[in-house]
């Protein structure tokens, strides 16, 4: 097919941001698509003060309901999708490290066990996908984050995937690759489940091994939880965060979206880390291993 033929038969990049967004996202308490609108100031004010203070924004029933209920749906019809893995990993997804002292936190290994629909695997006409290709949705994301241009994560499994935690799962402290998660919880288990983390524990210019330590040895003073309900949406600082899902409790499975943003659009998970988590590692990920990240921090 000639490109002329295909752009006759899908939408542009620019009417891609035409999707029923009232469909997804309860617009009248937040009205995101209307940039004059006194509501969207007022919330990304809120969401900036609360990311600058712990790394984190919470926005209570950000999600249609019925939403919420059609990925649910989709995560149902995809069950035989679910990639489980159980492993042992530290903080940073990487290999161990024999040149390192004992107590590095790099050295510091924990047991994992977590489930993820990977973001290849979703339906052609996914409203998690649709949720991810909104503009709309980065544009105000970015504004919340203080941070632009921000993009789409290159990564073919991690960039939007559903996390499906089971009885006794959990995914112990780690960063993750990216720099900015959002999180729309679909279904909370009957016990368990919550999220915790430790407001920028690391930064660009200081790995803070000392503090990672600590807390991957049990120390609780920076760590803070958040409880989320169904169609609550979560804005993240994963890359500089140390945080932690809390195993989970009861037949009940946790089940989450996971829409990824980055600065770079071009880096990808490294190939350890995209087998440990996603359960495989593609071309892709080897291709671009040696990719230099941005930040300089360890993963
Ligand atoms: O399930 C969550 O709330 C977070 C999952 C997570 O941290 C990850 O997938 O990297
Ligand atoms: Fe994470």
């Amino acid at each position: 097919m000639t490109l002329q033929n295909l752009y006759a038969q899908v939408p542009s990049a620019f009417s891609a941001a035409e999707i029923a967004l009232d469909a997804l996202i309860d617009l009248d308490t937040y009205p995101i698509h209307d940039i004059h609108h006194p509501k969207r100031k007022v919330l990304i004010d809120r969401c900036r003060q609360s990311l600058s203070e712990t790394g984190c924004a919470h926005i209570p029933k950000f999600m249609q309901p019925v939403a919420i209920n059609t990925m649910r749906a989709e995560v149902e019809r995809l069950s035989t999708e679910i990639r489980r893995s159980e492993d042992t990993v530290n903080a940073y997804f990487s290999e161990d490290d024999a040149s390192l002292d004992a107590t590095h936190p790099k050295r510091h290994f924990m047991s994992r066990r977590s489930s993820f629909i990977n973001s290849d695997r979703l339906e052609s006409q996914s409203l998690l996908r649709q949720f991810y290709d909104s503009d709309v949705v980065v544009h105000f994301l970015s504004e919340c984050l203080g941070v632009a241009p921000i993009y789409r994560w290159a990564d073919p499994l991690a960039r939007n995937p559903y996390s499906v935690m089971q009885e006794g799962d959990h995914f112990p402290w780690h960063f993750d690759g990216n720099e900015f998660t959002v999180s729309i919880l679909v279904q909370q288990s009957e016990g368990g489940g919550d999220f915790e983390y430790c407001p920028n524990i690391r930064n660009p210019h200081d790995e803070n091994f000392d503090g990672v330590a600590d807390v991957l040895s049990g120390g609780r003073q920076p760590v803070h939880v958040l409880t989320l309900e169904p169609g609550d949406l979560q804005l993240f600082k994963g890359r500089y965060s140390l945080h932690s899902v809390t195993p989970i409790v009861g037949k009940t499975e946790r089940i989450i979206a996971l829409p990824t943003y980055v600065t770079d659009p071009y880096a990808v998970n490294r190939p350890h880390h995209s087998k440990t988590v996603y359960g495989e590692a593609l071309p892709i990920h080897f291709e671009r291993e040696s990719v230099i990240r941005a930040d300089n921090l360890m993963d």
